[in-house]
């Protein structure tokens, strides 16, 4: 794809570069996004359901399913083309941060220095009381759909996600919000911009004087806003960026 002239020139004056991702961006490497209709077992319900702390209350083995069904799939999923072109990108700027609502950890395990997951991380799990941490071992050899929590009598195992109605990690969102008001470009990449106040981030950029560039194939209320909406998919696009970066092209 051929990028608009003045993207490129905007990306080569700038030094502090802010990525914000969604779900679209691990579309290509397989996961389902949210907006995605879910399918088999999940069909009747709706992401936004199951994703909160009431449903777990009412329901925790039905939940605690649906997140080890979509724990087992992320296991089998890699970065694409889109998640390595992040990476590489870091060498470009003076600062690149990486701020993410996804939880499946593909910007990690691509290679991405510095990685804030506004949302949690769904293959860690959490006591559903103190919040503490439950290891890996625990949980596999727990008996129980949730396993019982080793540190609160009444504690559960749960995901360690921000559940919709739940506070994101401290500071994660100070410290994206402190990169939004201060970038000289932000990317807005594979999000509906729907889910707050992660998707106000964008925004605070624009109304900060960056240059704001969007990808995602389908529009947003960003898209209409944004210096730059290229509506094509991460995998496409970002290599190309990171190609023009690297003087390949
Ligand atoms: C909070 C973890 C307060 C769980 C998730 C203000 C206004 C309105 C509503 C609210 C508000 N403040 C709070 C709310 C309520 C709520 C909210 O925003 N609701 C929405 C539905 C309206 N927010 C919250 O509850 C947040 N908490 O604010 O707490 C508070 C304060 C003090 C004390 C107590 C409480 C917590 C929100 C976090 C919820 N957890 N995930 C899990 O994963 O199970 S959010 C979840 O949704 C995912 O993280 C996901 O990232 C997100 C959906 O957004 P996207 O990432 O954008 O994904 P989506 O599927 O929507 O879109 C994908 C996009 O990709 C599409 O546009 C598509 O076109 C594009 N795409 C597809 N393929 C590609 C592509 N793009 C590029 N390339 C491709 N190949």
């Amino acid at each position: 794809m051929e990028l608009p002239s003045g993207l490129m020139a905007a990306l080569k004056n700038a030094e502090k570069v802010l990525m914000l991702t969604g779900a679209g961006m691990s579309a290509e490497s397989g996961v389902p996004t949210f907006r995605d209709a879910q399918t088999g077992l999940w069909e009747k319900f709706r992401a936004e359901d199951l994703a909160t702390p009431e449903a777990f209350r009412a329901h925790p083995q039905l939940v605690w399913d649906w997140y080890t069904e979509r724990r087992n799939k992320i296991r089998h999923v890699s970065p694409h083309a889109g998640h390595f072109a992040l990476v590489e990108m870091e060498q470009y700027f003076e600062t690149l941060l990486l701020v993410t609502q996804n939880v499946d950890s593909l910007h990690q395990l691509a290679g991405s220095t510095e990685v804030i997951e506004l949302h949690g991380n769904i293959m860690l799990s959490i006591c559903s009381e103190t919040g503490q941490q439950i290891d890996d071992r625990w949980i596999r050899t727990e008996p129980g759909r949730p396993p019982r929590s080793p540190h609160h009598p009444q504690g559960l195992a749960r995901p360690a996600v921000v559940w919709f109605g739940e506070e994101l990690p401290a500071g994660s969102m100070k410290r994206a919000t402190a990169e939004a008001l201060s970038c000289d470009v932000c990317f807005s990449i594979g999000t509906s911009t729907l889910v707050q106040p992660a998707a106000s981030l964008p925004f605070i950029a624009l109304d900060s004087g960056a240059i704001v560039i969007e990808i995602n194939p389908n529009p947003t209320a960003l898209s209409s806003k944004a210096h730059f909406s290229l509506q094509t998919t991460a995998a496409e696009v970002l290599p190309t960026i990171a190609a023009d970066l690297a003087g390949r092209k």
